[in-house]
């Protein structure tokens, strides 16, 4: 069972390394991490489990957090009365719009113990080519909320952090065709 000690801190070099592709059809060994990392997002999110084993909620997790440097990631969440639940492997964001947005409180990171405040731009709509954990191909349209948590676990893939993203001047600085997201 992971817990808060398996999660990398920030400064961790994994964090910065851009991840391996994994093979498909997929390695029982990457199955393995994929289940445990739900698994570990699920109980994040479960009251008395997350008290008990002292766990802070997530809504997602990319396994270079778990210092495993593959291209294997979890979404899970509800929002909008809909369920956003994926285990994916070498996900590629293949479009996205112009519009841009953000979350009006900002981000956090499982792998970052401070707050940094400030705004984080992403792209509003995306769309994610992958492999689920069955490796078969997998074409997902996102906007909004769900739209940006997936981005932020993109990037984690590539070695990016949240706070990459928000401008140093002015971390309130709002870019030009970006929409808030409350
Ligand atoms: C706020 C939080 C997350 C994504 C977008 C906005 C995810 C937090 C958990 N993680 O650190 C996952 O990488
Ligand atoms: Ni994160």
């Amino acid at each position: 069972m992971l817990l808060m000690k398996d999660i990398v801190r920030d400064g961790h070099p994994v964090l910065r390394k851009k991840a391996a592709e994994v093979t498909i059809p997929p390695l029982k060994e990457d199955v393995e991490i994929l289940e445990d990392m739900l698994t570990f997002i699920k109980n994040s999110q479960d009251e008395e489990i997350a008290e008990k084993y002292h766990l802070r909620s997530g809504v997602g997790l990319a396994a270079p957090q778990i210092g495993i440097s593959k291209q294997l990631l979890v979404v899970h969440f509800e929002y909008d009365d809909q369920l956003y639940s994926y285990q994916l492997m070498n996900p590629k964001i293949i479009s996205h719009s112009v519009q841009k947005a953000f979350l009006g409180g900002g981000e956090g990171c499982l792998s970052v113990d401070e707050v940094i405040e400030g705004y984080v731009p992403r792209n509003a709509k995306i769309t994610v080519r992958a492999f689920d954990i069955n490796g078969n191909p997998v074409k997902i349209r996102l906007k909004g909320y769900p739209a940006i948590v997936m981005q932020h676990e993109i990037d984690h893939l590539n070695g990016i952090m949240f706070y990459d993203h928000i401008n140093k001047e002015n971390p309130f600085h709002i870019p030009e065709n970006a929409k808030i997201i409350e």
